[in-house]
């Protein structure tokens, strides 16, 4: 089914409009620059009804991604919430994946267009395990990518930006185009950086270990799996890693809001430990699922209920 041809409602400059109507003109200038920067969130249908998980620190990373490429966001943290949680409820989605989007308009072309207008939108719709449940639950195989990830220097690797997601497109068509799930993408020194949309990690000797986030995006996924791990006592390091540090793990696994925790059991045709979920690995991934649903204890401010319509309002500032 096209992403355009859809039933329900997408928020647009603080108006809910047809799903079908939700549409741009061709000159937009985000559609030919790269220049915009966007989230991915996910509701899930939790214990007590549907809830968007990390919603505050999603739309902090939002913010962040536009301050970084000096874009002026006309609305503020609290109106980009409001408009994901009734865009939810709206939709009457009992679990989605939330993608706010901010570019700039039509109002000029060129590269020195400096007229244009920041625009924003927040869809959702329902997304079921990125990596596919198989993956979820027997790993996935990986390779790594001739491309290199961005240069700290060439796009600004903490700001979600669009434009960055050639890098991750080149690398990841290259990766399936040799039969493999996912791209595993190196730094330009040839240290592990991150997958096309994932953080990270591997274990080796009880140890988990996750790349400095020096030209990786700062995943809210491998935040959330610290913080798990810590509270299993297991002992974390965040440190350069090699591929071939991976090769001889014992386990490896992404992270993500879309791919969640998805293993990883092979890594350019070497088998990584047994070859399937590892045992630290399903014990995170099950601690992060019983998180998310809320059937175990989240920190304050982890989960936040979708609302119904009207319930916000949004207010475009300048
Ligand atoms: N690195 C990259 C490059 C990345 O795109 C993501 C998210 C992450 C790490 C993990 O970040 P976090 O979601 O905060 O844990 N990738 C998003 C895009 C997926 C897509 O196909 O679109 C996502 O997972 O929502």
């Amino acid at each position: 089914m096209s992403m355009a041809d859809r039933d329900g409602v997408i928020w647009y400059d603080g108006q809910f409009v047809p799903w079908r109507e939700a549409n741009t003109h061709v000159l937009t200038h985000s559609l030919h620059y790269g220049l915009a920067v966007f989230e991915g969130i996910r509701a899930y249908d939790t214990v007590n009804g549907t809830a968007l998980f990390r919603l505050a620190d999603h739309i902090k990373r939002l913010r962040g991604s536009a301050h970084i490429l000096g874009m002026k966001l006309p609305y503020s943290a609290l109106d980009l919430e409001g408009a994901c949680r009734e865009t939810v409820g709206r939709n009457a989605l009992k679990s989605a994946y939330v993608r706010p989007l901010c570019f700039y308009g039509s109002e000029g072309m060129g590269l020195r267009a400096d007229n244009l207008k920041v625009h924003a939108i927040v869809a959702a719709w329902e997304w079921a395990a990125y990596l596919g449940a198989d993956g979820i639950e027997r790993g996935i195989r990986v390779k790594t990518s001739s491309y290199s990830r961005h240069h700290v220097n060439v796009t600004m690797c903490k700001a979600k930006v669009t434009g960055a997601y050639l890098n991750s497109m080149l690398a990841l068509h290259e990766a399936r185009a040799a039969g493999c799930d996912e791209a595993l993408l190196l730094d330009t020194e040839g240290y592990v950086a991150e997958g096309s949309g994932e953080n990270v990690f591997i274990v080796r000797d009880g140890i988990l270990y996750t790349p400095e986030l020096t030209s990786a995006l700062e995943g809210i996924t491998r935040d959330t799996i610290l913080s798990l791990a810590s509270e299993l006592g297991v002992v974390v390091r965040e440190k350069r890693l090699t591929r071939d540090e991976i090769y001889i793990a014992d386990e490896a696994f992404f992270t993500g809001t879309a791919a969640e925790v998805t293993p990883i059991r092979e890594l350019d045709g070497r088998v990584i430990g047994d070859g399937e979920r590892g045992p630290l690995t399903a014990r995170l991934q099950t601690l992060y699922f019983d998180l998310v649903h809320a059937r175990k204890a989240a920190p304050a401010g982890w989960l936040t209920p979708v609302t119904s319509a009207a319930a916000t309002r949004t207010k475009r500032h300048g």
